[in-house]
């Protein structure tokens, strides 16, 4: 019994931990709020470097790395917002009724933003110019087709 006392017990304290990261969102408004904060960050962080990669400010490697390093968890949140029934906010009805192609429009972002890390911690230039505009186009590509009013 005690053994078993202890199994709940580690069972509960499990699952109370667990439940905030999967049961994330009770009303889509709340999934919508989400997503929307998590674009807007990665909006600062991304668009902070453009005047490095266009060459209107100095390129500070270990600034950058360090940004893109935040930018890279980043990447990582909004798209648990984008959940099934969360249709809304700026987003068009495609993102759900195409959602292979919203899901390979994320996958590529994430893909160039691996890129953009490697590149980052590599400390040069051009490699980080290059692999910053593609990330930018892999932005700009699901917006296109996902985004109201672009
Ligand atoms: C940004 C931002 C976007 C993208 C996009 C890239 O900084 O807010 O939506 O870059 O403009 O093409």
């Amino acid at each position: 019994m005690k053994k078993f006392a202890f199994l709940a017990a580690a069972a509960a304290v499990c699952a109370a931990i667990a439940t905030p990261a999967t049961a994330q969102f009770a009303k889509p408004e709340q999934a919508i709020k989400y997503r929307q904060a998590g674009m807007a960050l990665i909006g600062s962080h991304f668009g902070r470097m453009a005047p490095v990669a266009k060459k209107e400010a100095p390129f500070d490697a270990a600034a950058i790395a360090k940004n893109v390093e935040v930018l890279s968890v980043l990447a990582t949140l909004p798209w648990a917002g984008f959940a099934p029934g969360t249709e809304g906010g700026d987003t068009k009805a495609e993102a759900w009724s195409d959602a292979k192609g919203f899901k390979q429009a994320e996958d590529d972002f994430l893909a160039a933003m691996g890129k953009l890390k490697t590149a980052a911690d590599s400390g040069d230039f051009d490699a980080f110019r290059v692999a910053f505009g593609n990330v930018g186009k892999s932005c700009k590509i699901c917006h296109d087709a996902y985004r109201k009013d672009n």
